[in-house]
């Protein structure tokens, strides 16, 4: 059955047979990560959301036996899944909350993507099999209090003495830093040095900007929570300050010394979020069918009056779009041809259709619809989050119209 009707209406949410185009193996991976969602997080997300508290050292292990922590990355205890699975994975997961895709997705996408694909080999052995084991949490610093949009406006400085590097600095809205083991941080550099892919020697002595693995337990480290999110709640979000943090340079990622290093890493984020929002707006759209289904107003059901009909299928028209567009972004980067602003589409198009679609849901339930009873507030919630990090809508508007003009608008 396909997992656009895994509640009470089935088959109803899928207006293009989606299934068909999908391989057995896709269906398979994307029904187990479903089921794991339905069995062991959305029994417990409510109270986690409600709470602001979740176990995070035992989902991550979780996560890590189901295989979806660098599920498409290669090598070194990483799944090797497909863009396209990776992609059903995160779907999956953010029907339940956006704040556990979230989880997935720093660990996988930032964090392992970045000594992935920037790190050395050393760097490779030692820590990606235990973040994709989940036995470690990682988290990746890139924003800082005055330079969220603007990362080129990035002030957390590293300066090189000898064989160390001091990191002094902070970033800011960071997932999952307080209990991070792991900690991806970019810097900028007025003496970068060593053999990096823009040029090796070119650069030695040249400002750029660097990225370095951290470790708890480092000193001039510390890492406080941000409390008081109204959004995100099942996620732990906090900050990163540097305050003359000494690591050696086998910590630095050597492999890239400009911006193109965190930014590559979120081409990886912002693909995985494409699919996931549509996760978090079916489950909106599953729990709205289920409810106006036996709501009575004017001694029907709510979903048996013409507006409500109209809504829902616009929504459902809406989604089914979007499922298709994700679908198509994910068979591009499987064959390598996905450019930065085609994930900006979808990633601009996924947020704002499944906000649109929490807030609508969220108002045809009514009151019952404020409280985490039913989920789409709560999504609705979340999705303020993904609309505003991994770039806001506006960031990947000017993306867009960067790659449709030839003009860069950003400044
Ligand atoms: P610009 O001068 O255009 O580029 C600097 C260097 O970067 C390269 N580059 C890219 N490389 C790979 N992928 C991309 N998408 C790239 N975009 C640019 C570029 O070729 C250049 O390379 P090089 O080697 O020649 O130096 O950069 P800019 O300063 O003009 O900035 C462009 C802009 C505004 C698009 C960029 O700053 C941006 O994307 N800002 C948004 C910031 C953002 O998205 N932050 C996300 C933080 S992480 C997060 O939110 C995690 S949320 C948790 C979760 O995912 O669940
Ligand atoms: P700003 O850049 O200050 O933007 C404010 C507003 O101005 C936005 O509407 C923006 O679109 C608009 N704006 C900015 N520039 C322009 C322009 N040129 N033209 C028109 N409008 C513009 N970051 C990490 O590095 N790692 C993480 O793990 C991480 N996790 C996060 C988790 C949560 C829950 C949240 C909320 C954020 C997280 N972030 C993380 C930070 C996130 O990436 C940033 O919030 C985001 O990039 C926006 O930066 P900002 O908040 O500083 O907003």
């Amino acid at each position: 059955m396909s997992q656009l009707s895994n509640t009470s209406n089935p088959n109803t949410l899928d207006l293009v047979a989606f299934d068909s185009l999908l391989s057995s193996s896709e269906i398979s991976t994307r029904n187990a990560v479903a089921d794991f969602g339905n069995h062991h997080l959305r029994p417990r997300i409510g109270e986690w959301f409600d709470t602001g508290q979740l176990p995070i050292k035992e989902i991550a292990l979780s996560f890590g036996d189901l295989g979806i922590l660098g599920m498409h990355l290669e090598g070194y205890g990483c799944p090797g899944g497909s863009a396209v699975e990776y992609g059903l994975a995160c779907m999956e997961i953010e029907a339940v909350d956006s704040g556990l895709r979230s989880m997935m997705s720093v660990q996988g996408s930032l964090a392992m993507f970045a000594i992935h694909h920037w790190g050395s080999d050393e760097q490779k052995d030692k820590y990606l099999p235990r973040l994709a084991a989940g036995e470690l949490v990682g988290c990746f610093g890139l924003t800082e209090p005055s330079a969220g949009s603007d990362v080129a406006s990035m002030q957390t400085r590293a300066k090189r003495e000898g064989d160390e590097w001091v990191l002094n600095g902070s970033k800011m809205w960071i997932t999952n830093s307080p209990i991070a083991d792991v900690l991806v941080v970019w810097t900028r550099t007025e003496n970068v040095d060593g053999n990096d892919e823009n040029g090796g020697e070119r650069n030695a002595g040249k400002p750029g900007h660097v990225g370095f693995i951290i470790e708890r337990g480092t000193p001039g480290l510390s890492t406080p929570t941000i409390n008081r999110k109204l959004s995100l709640r099942a996620s732990v979000t906090g900050e990163i300050v540097l305050d003359d943090c000494r690591v050696s340079d086998a910590q630095r990622l050597p492999h890239v010394s400009s911006l193109r290093g965190p930014l590559t890493c979120l081409n990886e984020a912002r693909y995985g979020i494409i699919w996931g929002a549509l996760g978090a707006a079916r489950d909106c759209l599953q729990t709205t069918l289920a409810y106006t289904a036996q709501r009575p107003v004017f001694k029907r059901p709510l979903s048996s009056f013409q507006l409500t009909q109209a809504k829902l299928s616009d929504m459902t028209v809406e989604l089914n779009k979007s499922l298709l567009m994700a679908l198509q972004l994910g068979r591009l980067k499987d064959r390598g041809e996905l450019k930065p602003h085609q994930t900006s589409a979808g990633k601009l198009n996924s947020t704002r259709v499944a906000l649109d679609i929490a807030r609508e849901c969220r108002s045809l339930l009514g009151a019952a619809g404020i409280t985490t009873e039913f989920s789409p507030m709560r999504h609705a919630n979340n999705l303020e989050s993904v609309l505003t990090y991994e770039g806001t809508a506006e960031m990947h508007q000017l993306i867009i119209g960067q790659a449709l003009t030839g003009e860069a608008a950003f400044r």
